[in-house]
């Protein structure tokens, strides 16, 4: 029935044809059903109305092809959509306190939490930018996915069997960073680019002494599969000039072994408009070129293991003139204020977009190469070796204000956010690129206009050596006018786009609202890539250890209370509709340590654990066992209850904790 309908809007749409603006003809005569037609007609759809509303609509109970991770901005967290039903799946607690998934209320996520924080100072908040999802052989791995936390300086590794944080390491020299995460193609690495210089360390320094004192640092996380984590003793930094290293990609392919990031503030300026100085803005633009800074990791990776660093807060630091000197750090110049760096599927290039240049510039990493082993470079002012720009470029092509950053599909075209024209640019690729599309090489096809100042743009397998084509995903920074007036603060857009079909026929589907942050970049990833767990594998699974938990217990008759002075430790079954025990009694000050399993083994039946009045709320999946520890400092009459209508004595499910003063 369903099926039959659609196919009829389908056969309604090549009768109307697709591509018209006009109202659709919507009367039975058109194709279109009668009571279809007249929708259409009754909301004044045009055709490509209908045609974006049959592309996106996903019937109750189908899934999505895609999903897309989005960073979320300043919540600290991250977003899993849906694409191309652009349906929101799933926040992801990462950089802040996540209470429906239990993250930050006394569980382990406290600990995960913790190890984020700053020797004094407690943080419970990011601003995450650029998700990397793990990869091997160039391609989305479906493992993990990391992201950074640009406030901060930090990096997250999110494991996706359960979609859970699981680790968060706080750069130990940088306050700050920008450039990350991505990952070198087998996720040897995880990357984090750096951005405002600063001591190394962040310890004091004057801005007199900024040129000096001030550097750059970008970080190689060494990321271990089997564990899942990030292992910082063998992770290493470079140190760099204190020019504003921005965004980053990893070289693959033929490029395999390389990163690229670029950069702003080669004018070294230090602000202080107050002063009668140059603004940043001003500052930092006067130059006419900024440079492309291109590493070799793999050398890097040799120096560091043969112990040519110095330690700096727990961390290897690769010198600059230890780079410069074993052939590690390369510049090329980069027009104007550059920011994306984006490396083509094959390796062969990288695309570069000057935000005050109307061109992309795209750069051939075969005539780097070349420069490199021809020699004879000159020298920027800190020593680092300066391949020309006409040695090193390969095409620029003129695309329109503010071009940001790259994307790239199946058919050789490439996606440029143009921030300011507020606009999609498809383009063509040369080289190995040229015999996939009709066009000339390096030459635009399409520009579509997006509402508005699009930022990011993300494309399905859109940063792997093959990237799927079919659907774009701007992501724009302002909406204005596009949703009910919710007051002065408004949401960002996702728009979906139609990239199916060749030439200049991309087509804008579906606007999605995100009413809790900016992100910045987001990855999309095949559906099927993802074999996330139903329910975790055993009963008494610990998240954190993704393993049996030793205080786990298997049936409600191992419930019990030990009483060890003023050590009360507690061992919960939580199964459908009632916690064992029921009632515990405490002293004021016992200290409490709370084992809680979740029995259950059916798909969905999460039971919620909230202890009112002292912060304390879980989320237990089937199969998970979680531990809390407090001290009982409130002596009354508390109750812990499920936060999930699990079932229909969900109200029941309850317990009664009294503290006795
Ligand atoms: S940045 Cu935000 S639009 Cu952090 Cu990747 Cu370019
Ligand atoms: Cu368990 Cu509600």
């Amino acid at each position: 029935m369903r099926r039959s309908l659609i196919t009829l809007l389908v056969l309604a749409l090549l009768a109307v044809g697709c591509g018209g603006k006009s109202p659709a003809a919507a009367t039975p005569e058109s194709g279109l059903p009668a009571d279809a037609a007249e929708v259409a007609a009754e909301r004044g759809l045009t055709p490509d109305d209908v045609y974006a509303a049959v592309k996106t609509y996903t019937p109750s109970g189908q899934l999505d092809p895609y999903l897309m991770i989005a960073s979320g901005g300043q919540s600290g967290q991250m977003l899993v959509v849906g694409v191309p039903s652009m349906r929101i799946l799933k926040v992801i607690g990462v950089f802040t306190p996540e209470p429906w998934q239990g993250y930050g209320f006394g569980g382990s996520g406290n600990e995960i939490l913790k190890g984020g924080d700053l020797p004094d100072q407690e943080i419970r908040w990011g601003d995450t930018h650029h998700p990397g999802l793990s990869e091997t052989a160039g391609e989305y791995d479906g493992q993990f996915v990391f992201i950074n936390d640009k406030a901060n300086a930090r990096l997250a590794v999110v494991d996706l069997r359960d979609f859970e944080t699981k680790q968060i390491v706080k750069n130990p020299n940088s306050m700050i960073d920008h450039g990350g995460t991505f990952v070198t193609p087998n996720t040897e690495y995880v990357v984090e680019g750096p951005q405002y210089a600063a001591p190394i360390g962040s310890g004091y320094a004057s801005l007199d002494d900024y040129a000096d004192l001030y550097r750059g640092l970008i970080t190689f996380w060494k990321f271990d599969r089997v564990t899942g984590r990030v292992d910082p003793a063998k992770s290493f930094q470079i140190e760099l000039p204190p020019y504003w290293q921005d965004l980053c990609d990893a070289g693959k392919g033929v490029s395999d072994g390389w990163v690229f990031c670029n950069s702003f503030n080669t004018e070294l300026a230090t602000g202080g408009v107050e002063l009668g100085n140059p603004s940043f803005e001003a500052g930092t633009t006067k130059n006419d070129t900024d440079y492309l800074h291109i590493f070799n990791w793999k050398q890097a990776e040799q120096v560091f293991q043969a112990g040519q660093f110095e330690t700096i807060n727990g961390m290897a630091v690769i010198r600059m003139q230890t780079a410069i000197d074993e052939n590690i750090l390369y510049f090329t110049p980069e027009p104007k204020s550059p920011h994306g760096a984006d490396v083509t599927p094959g390796g062969e290039y990288v695309v570069v977009g000057g935000k005050l240049d109307p061109h992309v510039t795209i750069y051939s990493f075969e005539k780097i190469q070349a420069a490199i082993a021809a020699g004879g470079l000159a020298t920027d002012q800190y020593g680092v070796p300066v391949i020309p720009l006409d040695a090193s470029m390969e095409a620029q092509v003129e695309l329109g204000l503010g071009p940001l950053h790259t994307v790239y599909d199946d058919k050789g075209y490439a996606y440029t956010s143009l921030f300011l024209d507020s606009a999609v640019a498809r383009w063509t690729l040369g080289g190995p690129y040229s015999d996939k599309h009709a066009e000339e090489p390096w030459t635009l096809v399409q520009k579509l206009p997006v509402q508005y100042n699009i930022g990011h743009i993300a494309a399905a397998e859109g940063d792997t050596a093959s990237p799927d084509g079919g659907y774009v995903v701007a992501l724009n920074k302002w909406s204005i006018d596009r949703f009910a007036n919710v007051g002065p603060l408004l949401p960002q857009n996702f728009q979906l786009i139609d990239s199916s079909q060749p030439g200049d026929q991309m087509r804008l589907l579906y606007d999605m609202p995100i009413g809790m942050a900016e992100p910045h970049y987001a990855q999309i990833i095949k559906a099927d890539k993802i074999k996330a767990f139903e329910v975790y594998p055993e009963v008494g699974w610990n998240p954190e250890t993704m393993a049996v938990d030793p205080n786990a217990i298997t049936a409600p008759d191992q419930a019990r209370i030990e009483r060890n002075g003023n050590q009360v430790e507690i061992w919960m079954a939580v199964v459908r509709s009632h916690f064992t025990p029921e009632q515990v009694e405490l002293k004021q000050g016992d200290h409490v340590i709370w084992h809680l399993t979740n029995l259950e083994r059916s798909r969905d039946a999460t039971h919620g654990f909230a202890l009112s009045g002292y912060n304390i709320n879980l989320s237990l999946e089937p199969g998970e066992t979680q531990t809390i520890e407090f001290d009982a400092h409130m002596s009354g009459t508390f109750n812990y209850f499920c936060t999930e209508f699990c079932s229909a004595l969900h109200l029941e499910m309850v317990g009664y904790m009294l503290v006795e003063p």
